[in-house]
């Protein structure tokens, strides 16, 4: 049976299913993790991580014989994806399982941001419903329209893409911006990110974390996005310059956003805890039970096609060294 370490805790049945077929170890388990490495760490053969917790270097280099990393999720930031092509590790992830949720979270997102409804639903359970009108209370403030509206994404991959086909059912206008156009896609190309940001009434962020996205929305384009305009951002918190946002959403120079994802999750900065023109998720996009169970199912079936085949359902792809 082939030795396979997981570094974090994952759901009971992927576990459960883990390890009918290998010999599975939880680092967590060890009193010592970097001590039980040092001993053991080249008796492993496979790790299990997920697109969260990833696989540092540190951890790689304890591991000298370890071929195959499966990872729960589809982003790549947090693997050591140099080292493993060096080495020739091969990397599986789970990438398309999960476009829908997360395509559907970011409309979740643009509704609520636009027509504030956790706003609304703060503003029932205060009883501020039941009060306005008098002079001590307010109406409830009223939204902005999503239907109709002009929708910029940012990073046309496989679940920008969904994002975009789910808006020809709101009546939106498209358009996005990456590095190169998309080969036949039916939305216009925005060389430009400011420039989308001027045209869009909600800008959405689905591009891939990592160094070369990393504050590619930052002030400049919050000023372009301007006073009526929304941000979403359901890729990774260290796309969006998170110190820019706040202040933006502070001094009310955007309309709102919607965030699923921060810079240093699980922190959130505290000045938007007190805001209504944001949304606070955290970093739920894919986690419905019938998306999870989809990504769990490709972390084995990476897992076992490679040692079965020596070859993963899903490559991650790797760079050029
Ligand atoms: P994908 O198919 O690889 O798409 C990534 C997109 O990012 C491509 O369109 C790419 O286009 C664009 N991009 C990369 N670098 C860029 C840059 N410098 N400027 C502009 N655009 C850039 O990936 P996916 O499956 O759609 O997933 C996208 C990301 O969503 C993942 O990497 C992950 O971080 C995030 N995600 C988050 C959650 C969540 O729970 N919130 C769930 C799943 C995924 P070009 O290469 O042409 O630039
Ligand atoms: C998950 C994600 O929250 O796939 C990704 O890149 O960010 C999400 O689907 C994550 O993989 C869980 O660890």
């Amino acid at each position: 049976m082939n030795k396979v370490l997981q570094n974090l805790k994952l759901l009971p049945a992927l576990e459960a299913r883990l390890a009918t077929a290998f010999d599975m170890h939880r680092l967590s388990d060890e009193a010592d993790p970097q001590a039980f490495l040092a001993t053991h760490g080249g008796e492993f053969a496979g790790l299990v991580t997920s697109a969260a917790v990833g696989a540092p270097p540190a951890l790689v280099d304890a591991m000298p014989n370890l071929r195959v990393i499966s990872s729960f999720g589809v982003g790549l930031d947090k693997l050591d994806l140099v080292t493993a092509r060096q080495r020739g590790i091969a990397v599986g992830y789970t990438p398309d399982v999960l476009n829908d949720c997360v395509a559907d979270l970011a409309f979740g997102l643009m509704l609520d941001a636009g027509r504030g409804l956790s706003a609304a639903d703060r503003y029932v359970r205060r009883g501020d419903w039941r009060g306005a009108g008098t002079p001590a209370t307010a109406p409830f403030p009223l939204g902005r329209k999503v239907s109709g509206a002009c929708l910029g994404i940012v990073g046309l991959g496989r679940i920008g893409s969904s994002i975009a086909r789910r808006a020809s059912g709101f009546d939106m206008s498209v358009r996005y911006h990456s590095r190169r156009p998309v080969v036949d896609a039916p939305w216009p190309h925005e060389p430009s990110l400011r420039a989308l940001a001027l045209w869009a009434d909600y800008l959405v962020v689905i591009a891939a974390g990592g160094a070369g996205t990393r504050h590619l929305v930052n002030a400049d384009v919050l000023k372009a996005l301007g006073p009526n305009g929304f941000l979403i951002n359901v890729s990774r918190g260290s796309v969006v310059d998170e110190a820019a946002l706040v202040r933006a959403l502070v001094d009310k120079r955007i309309a709102g956003a919607g965030l699923d994802v921060f810079e240093n999750e699980p922190r959130v900065p505290e000045e938007l805890l007190a805001l209504d023109n944001v949304v606070l998720l955290p970093h739920i996009a894919s986690a419905t039970i019938e998306t999870r169970q989809a990504m769990a199912d490709r972390v084995f079936d990476n897992l076992s096609f490679f040692f079965s085949e020596g070859r993963l359902v899903s490559p991650a792809p790797l760079p050029t060294v």
